[in-house]
């Protein structure tokens, strides 16, 4: 059976700080997105994109905001993931804020409950609506996930917590960027840790780790990847920029890694702001090195 991938964009910032993110899906895909991954020996299909959800602020709901769009847009995102995987095609999700990843995720346990979450992203993103300053869902996505935070998101799957914690790997993070409460909740937490600041000169050794690590207790392996891992100086598309991070091209091999595994179950790409690119320039940049990255799915699928 070939490997199918079925892209699937959800053009939401439903649960990010401001607008612009809603732009990724549709910004990507006038860059050529589709065309370089099938160059790079993809079998894509088109799965189209789920309706857009702008940001809008919440007044009335100062520390959860908007908690019930990014509750719907979760849900959208589960129910097309399910779709998906129903017909044995691998999701590759184009966000879209970092809460999409929880309807990825519910979608996934649809049919495959042993499910671990390489989480490669800037941020360790474990705060609620009790410890958040901003109230903002995009910082809140793997409390979510465990099983805190606000019920209605946290039960959107078939089981809660959706993920024990054991099968989540927090890969890149910056240690600058975890409140208090976080640290709290980090320290006490049996999640696979990689702060950015323990990676040395080799993230790609500590890539490789991480992933074995989580496969050994993982039967499929989902990868979040919020392009804010990557340093802003560097490549500032993401949303919310991130420094001291990892370069752009360290990014990309440990991504190629993590997409390799022999178990993906799924890719979702966050964080993208258009807004930040105005020419297209960074857009065109990452789309070559991402579907670059991709390369080793495209082999994997080849040896099914
Ligand atoms: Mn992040």
């Amino acid at each position: 059976m070939p490997l199918r991938i079925g892209l699937i964009g959800v053009p939401s910032s439903a649960g990010a700080h401001g607008p612009g993110q809603e732009k990724a899906p549709s910004a990507l895909r006038k860059a050529g997105l589709i065309g370089a991954l099938r160059t790079a020996g993809l079998e894509l299909e088109d799965l189209g994109d789920l309706p857009v959800a702008r940001f809008q602020p919440d007044r009335a709901n100062r520390k959860r905001q908007s908690a019930s769009r990014v509750t719907k847009v979760a849900g959208q995102v589960a129910d097309a993931v399910g779709r998906a995987v129903e017909r044995d095609v691998v999701p590759l999700v184009i966000g879209g804020d970092c809460t999409i990843t929880l309807g990825v995720v519910a979608g996934l346990l649809r049919r495959q409950s042993d499910l671990g979450l390489m989480y490669f992203d800037g941020d360790a993103d474990l705060t609620t609506p009790e410890t958040t300053h901003s109230g903002i869902f995009d910082s809140m996505g793997v409390a979510h996930l465990i099983g805190e935070g606000a019920p209605e998101l946290a039960h959107i799957g078939p089981r809660y917590p959706l993920l024990p914690q054991d099968r989540i790997a927090l890969f890149g993070f910056h240690p600058y960027e975890i409140e208090p409460a976080e640290a709290g909740l980090l320290e006490r937490s049996a999640m696979l840790r990689y702060p950015v600041t323990s990676l040395d000169d080799r993230p790609v050794d500590f890539a490789r780790e991480a992933l074995a690590r989580l496969e050994e207790r993982s039967g499929a392996v989902a990868v979040h990847f919020d392009v804010d891992v990557m340093d802003s100086a560097e490549i500032p598309l993401a949303d919310w920029p991130h420094y001291d991070a990892l370069s752009f091209g360290d990014a990309m091999r440990c991504l190629s890694v993590f997409v390799g595994s022999s178990r993906l179950a799924a890719l979702v790409v966050t964080e993208i702001n258009p807004d930040h690119d105005p020419e297209g320039l960074l857009v065109r940049q990452f789309i070559d090195a991402f579907a670059d990255a991709l390369r080793p799915v495209a082999a994997n699928a080849a040896r099914r």
